[in-house]
């Protein structure tokens, strides 16, 4: 299947440096190579210009709102050519503002598209509700129920204000230990696409593992989702056959000494190929015959 790659380096909607680095450690971590392997046809289509305004003042509390909107556009404009043109994109970030533009992108090519958000946060809070002025907390503040939350454990609380408000379909971690986790993806799935129909925007922040996992990243907080658990979601939604796009943020190569970087480069590779076929019951090649 055709598979386009765009790179997001945005590091501007939260305040450490490294994110810019993601979409290189995973390519140096050899995701495309993994992919072809499993018989993607994958084009990289390369990283998106995310040169900076030197003067970016925030905006009340807001943080480099000119860098990040100007790399939003550019995003939108690059991840709808992809999809237009290899129908599935795999956008590697980039903290997770990059989903600002992503989802953007992927909205004027599939204006029904339902998003699903994993991660440890809810990233719903406005200007109004954030504490930090961090974009990358904000990106969705505009969405209401074309959305579901999975692996939520540290909430805000004007997010949960809202999230409350509107009864939005957030799962937290204390679901995914009440019901486990088929349930719970089935659950948010029903709840945005219950007629299981629509094309899905999953927005993967790999924060939503456990640090175990995913130590190279800017916010980590302990108790997240499993390898198996993130393996079980991406296999579930890859056999969907509706996932038009995924999004993977907040892989920060300056967080921990190499050995961190390797196992969140590695720990997220492995979810990523299982998002696109790779099952753990095993593949053969077609035409395959047993020697
Ligand atoms: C916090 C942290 N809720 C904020 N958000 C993070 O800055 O708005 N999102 N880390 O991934
Ligand atoms: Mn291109
Ligand atoms: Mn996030
Ligand atoms: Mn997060």
């Amino acid at each position: 299947r055709k598979l386009g790659v765009v790179g997001v380096p945005v590091s501007k909607g939260q305040r450490r440096d490294g994110t810019e680095k993601g979409p290189q450690a995973l390519r140096d971590g050899g995701l495309v190579e993994r992919l072809k392997k499993i018989g993607c046809d994958v084009k990289d289509h390369g990283d998106v210009n995310f040169g900076y305004l030197d003067e970016d003042l925030p905006h009340e509390n807001v943080k480099n709102p000119r860098n990040v909107a100007m790399g939003s556009l550019r995003t939108a404009d690059e991840v709808e050519k992809c999809l237009r043109t290899e129908g599935h994109c795999l956008a590697i970030g980039g903290d997770h503002s990059m989903a600002i533009g992503t989802i953007m992108g992927h909205a004027r090519v599939h204006p029904d598209m339902v998003v699903l958000w994993i991660d440890a946060h809810a990233d719903i809070n406005t200007p109004l509700t954030s504490d930090s002025g961090n974009i990358h907390g904000m990106p969705l503040s505009i969405k209401v129920d074309q959305i579901a939350w999975i692996g939520l454990r540290d909430v805000d609380p004007g997010e949960r204000k809202i999230i409350e408000k509107f009864g939005m379909n957030a799962f937290s971690m204390h679901d995914v230990d009440n019901n486990g986790i088929k349930e719970i993806l089935k659950k948010a799935l029903d709840a945005v696409d219950p007629t299981g129909t629509k094309p899905i925007h999953v927005s993967f922040d790999v924060d939503a593992m456990d640090p175990t996992h995913t130590p190279s990243t800017g916010t980590p907080v302990s108790g997240g989702l499993s390898v198996r658990e993130m393996c079980f979601i991406a296999e579930e939604l890859a056999l969907t056959g509706r996932v038009a796009m995924l999004d993977i943020a907040e892989v920060n190569p300056n967080i921990g000494d190499e050995k961190d970087v390797n196992q969140t480069v590695n720990s997220t590779l492995d979810v990523v190929s299982r998002f696109y076929g790779h099952r753990r019951q095993g593949l053969f090649p077609t035409n395959y015959e047993i020697p």
